[in-house]
């Protein structure tokens, strides 16, 4: 299967080149998109030289920063458009480990339309993250699981495995979602449309260098967002019980 792993970038000087690096050591078959918000810290920049050195990386360039969403619907739009059978998101920080990338890429050949990693199913982990971070992170997973009736232990994580007829489905020009909410509302997506979702065990570890984007705003987005659906599913579902009952009543009384 032809594979493109997207990275998404906003200053990750420090972390790309040995993420990379792994990467092409880890999985030489996958070529690589980095998807760069024009980093001011020339991350960008580094990506092309890195890109003019290996005709599997390349780099799609954005005018400013538009948050995760925005830059993997664009790198999703690419790889599609080039013709990749598998497409990957995974973080530029190390927190992924390309190590890993494989038993992802197995569960997609094996079938699955959409391969997770995952931080909290047996045999996952997370390394060097602080309480409050594995607290949000849980908390938020169990919260989304429940406002969407997901079967999914780990809603959150970024890394991932679509297989291209899933992204095909997704609609992906309706998707607005930046940060976590952005995770939650794909996987949401696909297991809307019945698909086959598989999570995998992965470690997860804490970034070494560089900062985090991670922000107050992002964890309010996506509470407000699965809040927001998850209504909007029960109210459609009441709906449609409302209306098939209105049916039989009128049925019935056409009958009478
Ligand atoms: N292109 C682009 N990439 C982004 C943007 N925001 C975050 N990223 C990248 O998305 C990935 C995840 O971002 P992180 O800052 O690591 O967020 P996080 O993993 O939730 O937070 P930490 O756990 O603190 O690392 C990294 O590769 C970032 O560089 C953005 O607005 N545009
Ligand atoms: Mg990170």
């Amino acid at each position: 299967m032809r594979v493109l792993t997207i990275i998404p970038t906003y200053n990750e000087l420090e972390s790309l080149p040995k993420t990379l690096q792994r990467l092409r050591e880890a999985v030489p078959a996958s070529d690589v998109l980095v998807v760069d918000d024009n980093s001011p810290d020339g991350t960008g920049q580094l990506a092309d030289r890195i890109a003019a050195g290996d005709s599997q990386v390349h780099v799609l360039h954005r005018k400013g920063k538009e948050g995760l969403g925005a830059a993997y619907i664009a790198g999703f739009k690419w790889g599609l458009d080039a013709g990749y059978e598998v497409l990957v998101e995974m973080d530029a920080d190390g927190s992924h480990k390309p190590e890993q990338l494989p038993l992802l890429l197995d569960a997609v050949e094996q079938g699955a339309d959409l391969a997770m990693g995952s931080r909290w199913v047996p045999g996952g982990s997370v390394v060097n993250w602080p309480l409050y971070r594995q607290a949000i992170s849980r908390t938020g997973s169990t919260y989304a699981r429940l406002m969407l009736g997901l079967d999914i232990k780990d809603v959150t994580g970024g890394f991932r495995a679509f297989r291209r007829s899933t992204l095909e489905k997704l609609n992906l020009d309706t998707v607005d979602s930046v940060g976590y909410g952005f995770q939650v509302d794909l996987a949401w997506r696909v297991s809307k449309l019945g698909l086959t979702i598989v999570e995998r065990p992965i470690t997860f570890v804490e970034r070494e260098l560089g900062a985090s984007k991670m922000s107050g705003n992002i964890v309010l987005e996506a509470m407000v967002n699965v809040t927001k659906w998850g209504l909007a599913a029960r109210w459609n579902t009441l709906n449609g019980k409302l209306s098939g009952k209105n049916k039989n009543t009128a049925r019935q009384a056409g009958k009478a």
